[in-house]
């Protein structure tokens, strides 16, 4: 798979570079497509291209021509591709980083490089500072100013990788480990255990019988791009994905001790060894001890512990609930009577997703279906509404007609509650995009903002409430729309929407794609407390982002949701009862 990869990133340079040169469009185009094609791809290119008739194998992938052909084969021969590396002589490497601000497209780059010298991320913060960027043909204060806070955001978001890139990550290599010989347990912990929405680094902690096997097993995996570390009990190794991955190897009958520990928040470990030392205890990652005041550590004199063996046995010990890691950040979690909160299995409805008819890939057969094989018993198919454009909004006669093709093809679902939807754009006034007349046809309306997501808070405030004050929405989608570690999104006060969405009985929503996860965990905070309603949706695109539901419940979790307050958890008749009280 890491082949591939490889191959797809330098395809986007050469596209890229290419660009940046002025070479025709149609160029770059096919070179987009390969790393595209290469990406989606599950077979192994490298197995393809040492066939004898790699060519011929190659070009009978869809969209591979023989020019892209000739350049994966040179690949896989020589480690690189001549006409990369001619290109990297006449485009300055460092313009490939400014490419990566978001918002910054080739084009955009190309007059920076021509008309103000702009050859890196640096030299482009120098023309900032001169004003000479803002005196380019077609770049305004606004775009200049977007520049501006893309590289502030970039600078504060480097460095953690998001949940949902981690996650599958992380539970390759447990799966992995596992395997290897004499493993007795292995899991993951840290700040991926606790669901946080980035992940500064991945935890994994393993008990074994045979310590060099599994350490071996580690640092010689596949996607290991540089090992920093290889001890007996605790091993450091950067992935290709530009994560770093700390394997620690504890004693087994000490594994909840350690687990504890090495979840942490490292808040939560301080208040929790607070904890044990009132109740004449000491806690560290061995376990939880009688506290004689000796100063050498108990475990090295042989002193039983009290419990180590499983969490557990250790939060029972210090007179504590079992505190689910989602909740271990000293918010308050030592002192509450935690709630049964939201589970995966839960979910019986999906309020949010998309079709063909604007830009998604399901049919609404296939949409239905897959939400049927989840088990779900209600699905809500919400396209875009007219003025998303680029997402192939539907306007009224489009949607009248959508609607009469999801109602002809429910009746082919007969345990199914298909609901038909609109995701409909709040504007940047707070108004909807579609009329009264037109809301009341739907049987839910999911309401969210796509564009003027720089808006300042006050007016986005205004805004939002007036969209959640609306008497046709039920859910206000993605309330934000921030891109974590790509955009900020709105800023409004938070409490204000909450507030007008208890007194108008409408769901924030969670959505659960990695990329957005918004509202975010300490906004759903606010709200459980306040008693709102909460859906968590996968606003599905394809099959896979509904995948992405765990995600959306990790950031519930961690807001203590409970399934009480969760709209996708009811059952059919209580869910179809509360989205038609908005109907009389
Ligand atoms: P991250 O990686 O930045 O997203 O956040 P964490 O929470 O995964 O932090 P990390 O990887 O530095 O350490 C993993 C856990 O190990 C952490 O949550 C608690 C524990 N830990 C690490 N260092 C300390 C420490 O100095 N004191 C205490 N009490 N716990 C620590
Ligand atoms: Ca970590
Ligand atoms: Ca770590
Ligand atoms: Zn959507």
């Amino acid at each position: 798979m890491s082949v591939n990869t490889d191959l797809a990133h330098i395809f986007d340079e050469i596209a890229a570079l290419l660009t940046l040169t002025g070479a025709n469009p149609f160029r770059a185009q096919a070179n987009e497509r390969a790393a595209r094609i290469l990406r989606d791809m599950t077979d192994d290119v490298a197995t393809l291209s040492i066939a004898d008739d790699a060519k011929k194998q190659l070009t009978a992938l869809d969209g591979i021509g023989g020019g892209t052909a000739d350049k994966i084969i040179e690949f896989i021969n020589t480690g690189k591709i001549a006409e990369h590396e001619e290109l990297l002589e006449v485009v300055p490497g460092g313009l490939l980083d400014v490419l990566q601000i978001p918002g910054l497209g080739p084009k955009t780059v190309k007059v920076m490089w021509d008309k103000a010298d702009v050859t890196s991320v640096d030299t482009l913060k120098e023309a900032l500072a001169a004003g000479t960027i803002e005196k380019l043909p077609r770049m305004g204060a606004k775009t200049v100013q977007n520049i501006r806070d893309a590289l502030e955001f970039q600078a504060k978001s480097s460095g953690r990788a998001r949940l949902g890139v981690a996650m599958p990550i992380a539970q390759r290599i447990v799966e992995h480990l596992t395997n290897v010989k004499g493993v007795q347990q292995c899991q993951f912990a840290g700040s991926l255990r606790r669901g946080r929405e980035t992940i500064g680094d991945i935890d994994i902690l393993a008990s074994t019988t045979k310590p060099k096997d599994i350490a071996e097993a580690f640092t010689t995996m596949a996607g290991v791009d540089k090992i920093l570390a290889a001890g007996e009990t605790k091993c450091s190794v950067r992935i290709d994905e530009g994560i770093q991955v700390d394997l620690r190897v504890v004693d087994d009958k000490a594994f909840g001790a350690a687990l504890l520990y090495f979840t942490g928040s490292k808040e939560h470990n301080v208040r929790l060894r607070e904890r044990a030392i009132k109740q004449k205890l000491r806690l560290n990652e061995y376990g939880l001890f009688p506290n004689d005041d000796d100063d050498t550590p108990p475990q090295s004199r042989g002193v039983k512990p009290v419990a180590c063996k499983t969490e557990a046995d250790i939060y029972a010990k210090l007179d504590l609930q079992y505190i689910p890691p989602e909740l271990r950040e000293d918010r308050g979690e030592l002192d509450a009577d935690i709630p049964r909160l939201v589970e995966v299995d839960d979910i019986k409805a999906e309020l949010h997703a998309h079709t063909t008819a604007s830009d998604g890939k399901f049919t609404i057969e296939e949409l239905i279906t897959e939400a049927q094989s989840r088990g779900y018993h209600t699905i809500a198919i919400t396209d875009h509404s007219k003025s998303s454009a680029q997402a192939n909004g539907l306007d009224e006669k489009r949607l009248r007609a959508h609607i009469q093709a999801i109602r002809t093809a429910a009746k082919q679902f007969k345990t199914m509650n298909v609901l038909c939807g609109s995701e409909v754009d709040i504007r940047v006034d707070g108004t909807l995009d579609y009329d009264d007349k037109m809301l009341g046809e739907l049987d839910i309306v999911v309401a969210s903002p796509h564009a003027s997501l720089a808006q300042e808070p006050k007016k986005a405030t205004t805004r939002l409430v007036a969209a959640v004050s609306h008497p046709m929405v039920h859910v206000l989608g993605h309330p934000t729309g921030r891109l974590i570690n790509s955009r900020e999104g709105l800023s409004p006060d938070m409490n204000a929407i909450i507030a007008a969405a208890v007194e108008h009985d409408t769901a924030l929503e969670i959505n659960a794609n990695f990329m957005r996860l918004d509202l975010r965990d300490t906004h759903v905070r606010a709200a459980v407390e306040a008693g709102c309603k909460i859906a968590i949706n996968t606003d599905a695109h394809a099959a896979a982002h509904i995948d992405f539901l765990r995600y959306g419940v990790l950031t519930g979790r961690r807001g203590w949701l409970t399934p009480e307050l969760c709209i996708n958890t009811w059952s059919k008749a209580k869910l179809a009862t509360w989205l038609k009280l908005k109907r009389q």
